[in-house]
C-alpha cells in the first residue's frame, strides 16, 4: 500500500494508477460500453467449401470437381459420408492419376488451407511421398503451374495410414509468382477412399461463388467425369506427354513434336514446316449429348491463307463403340477453333453434342495446309 501511494504521489495525478477509479467512473455506470461486435472469426477473406449441394464438375458438389483420366479407375460420389455428414467420397480402386479438386481460386500472400476428411482401405504405394495427398497446384496470374522448389505442387498432406474423421489445417508458403491455385486431393500409386466432408481456405481472395480460374473443368453434362490432361508428364505416344499421341505418318517431312517445357509449365509442343498430315491426339475420351472440350494453346510462326478451313485447327474426332469413326453432320470433325495468327496463350473452348451413335473422341491438333508452331500446356475434356 505504501508503494501504491507512493506511486500515486509521483504521478501527479494524471497518470492512471491501477488502484484508483478514475474520475468519471461514476458515469461510467450509468452509460454502459457500446456493444462492439466480436472480431471476425479469420482475418483474411475466407472460403468455406462445404461440399454440401451438388452441382460442380464431374459429379463433384458445387465448388469442386473431379478429373479423371480415360482408363482410371476411380470414382466420385457426392452425399451422406459414413458419419452422417454430406461431401464427397471419392474411391480410387487402380493406381492412376484421377484427381478430386476445388475450382482454382485466386490465393492471396497468406493462405492457410483446412480440410475435414477421413482415408480408409488405404493401399499406400512403397515410396514415403506416395499415399493420400493433399496438395495444392500453384499458378501464376497466366494459369501456368508454378512448382515450389520441393517438388511439382505444393504438399499440405501425405497419409500413408488410414485415419479417422479429423479436421486440420496447414498454413501454406506459396511459390514465388503463385497468385492462384487449386487444391486437389490425389491418391500417388496408391488405392483407397476418401472422404471430405469441407474445405475451408483462408486467404483466398475471391468472393464466395465467384469462381475463377482456367481449371475449373468443362462437363455441361455434371453425369459426365471430366478428363484432364496436364501434359506433365511423360508416357504418351509417339514421345507425347501422357494422355496424347504424336501422331507423325512415316516419312512426313518437316514436322517436330517434342514433350517438354512451355512457357511457365510443361506440355508439347507440335511444329510443322511442310504441310502435312501429322496430327496430335488425345487419348479417348467419352462423349454425349452435351460434351466439351477445353485447351490452353500458345500459336507461334504460323503462316496459312485466308480459307476458312485452314489455319492451326483443335477438332473433335468422335467415333462409335466399334472406333469407326462417326461424323457430324456436313463434315468430316468437330471443329473446337482455326487459329489463323500468331499470338499469345489463349485457352479454346467448344461445346459441343457428339453426333448420333458415337461413344467416345479425340481432341486433335494439326495444321491444315499451314505451318507453324503450337505450344499445348494442357487439355480438358468432359
Ligand atoms: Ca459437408
Ligand atoms: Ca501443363
Amino acid at each position: 500500500m505504501l508503494s501504491l501511494l507512493a506511486l500515486f504521489a509521483c504521478s501527479g495525478g494524471d497518470t492512471a494508477d491501477i488502484s484508483t477509479p478514475p474520475k468519471d467512473a461514476a458515469s461510467a455506470v450509468v452509460a454502459p460500453p457500446p456493444v462492439v461486435a466480436p472480431p471476425p472469426v479469420s482475418a483474411g477473406p475466407q472460403r468455406v467449401i462445404d461440399l454440401d449441394a451438388p452441382g460442380g464438375k464431374g459429379g463433384a458438389p458445387a465448388g469442386a470437381g473431379f478429373i479423371i483420366p480415360a482408363g482410371t479407375k476411380a470414382e466420385l460420389t457426392a452425399g451422406a459420408l459414413s458419419d452422417g455428414s454430406m461431401g464427397m467420397k471419392f474411391v480410387a480402386s487402380a493406381e492412376g492419376d484421377a484427381l478430386m479438386c476445388t475450382e482454382s481460386m485466386q490465393l492471396g500472400p497468406q493462405v492457410t488451407f483446412g480440410t475435414r476428411m477421413k482415408v480408409s482401405a488405404l493401399t499406400p504405394g512403397a515410396q514415403a511421398w506416395q499415399g493420400l495427398n493433399v496438395e495444392l497446384r500453384a499458378r501464376d496470374a497466366n494459369g501456368a503451374l508454378v512448382s515450389p522448389a520441393s517438388g511439382r505442387y505444393v504438399l499440405m498432406r501425405n497419409e500413408r495410414a488410414p485415419t479417422d474423421w479429423a479436421e486440420w489445417e496447414a498454413p501454406l508458403v506459396l511459390p514465388a509468382g503463385a497468385v492462384a491455385g487449386e487444391f486437389c486431393y490425389r491418391f500417388v500409386n496408391s488405392t483407397g477412399t476418401l472422404e471430405v466432408d469441407r474445405i475451408v481456405v483462408k486467404g483466398a481472395l475471391d468472393a464466395p461463388g465467384a469462381m475463377g480460374g482456367s481449371t475449373g473443368g468443362v462437363a455441361a453434362d455434371p453425369s459426365r467425369p471430366v478428363t484432364r490432361w496436364d501434359l506433365d508428364t511423360p508416357g504418351g505416344g509417339g514421345g507425347a506427354p501422357q494422355g496424347f499421341d504424336f501422331l507423325v505418318p512415316p516419312g512426313t517431312p518437316g514436322t517436330s513434336a517434342t514433350a517438354g517445357p512451355v512457357a511457365g509449365g510443361t506440355g508439347f509442343t507440335f511444329a510443322v514446316s511442310q504441310a502435312a498430315n501429322s496430327l496430335a491426339c488425345s487419348q479417348p475420351f467419352p462423349v454425349g449429348a452435351n460434351s466439351s472440350v477445353r485447351a490452353r494453346v500458345r500459336v507461334t510462326d504460323i503462316k496459312t491463307d485466308a480459307r476458312v478451313w485452314t489455319g492451326f485447327v483443335a477438332e473433335v474426332r468422335t467415333y462409335d463403340g466399334a472406333n469407326a469413326l462417326v461424323s457430324p453432320q456436313g463434315s468430316q470433325f468437330t471443329t473446337v477453333a482455326t487459329v489463323k495468327n500468331s499470338g499469345d496463350w489463349v485457352e479454346l473452348a467448344k461445346s459441343f453434342s457428339a453426333p448420333t451413335g458415337a461413344a467416345t473422341g479425340k481432341l486433335c491438333f494439326r495444321f491444315v495446309e499451314s505451318t507453324g508452331s503450337a505450344e499445348v500446356d494442357w487439355a480438358e475434356a468432359g
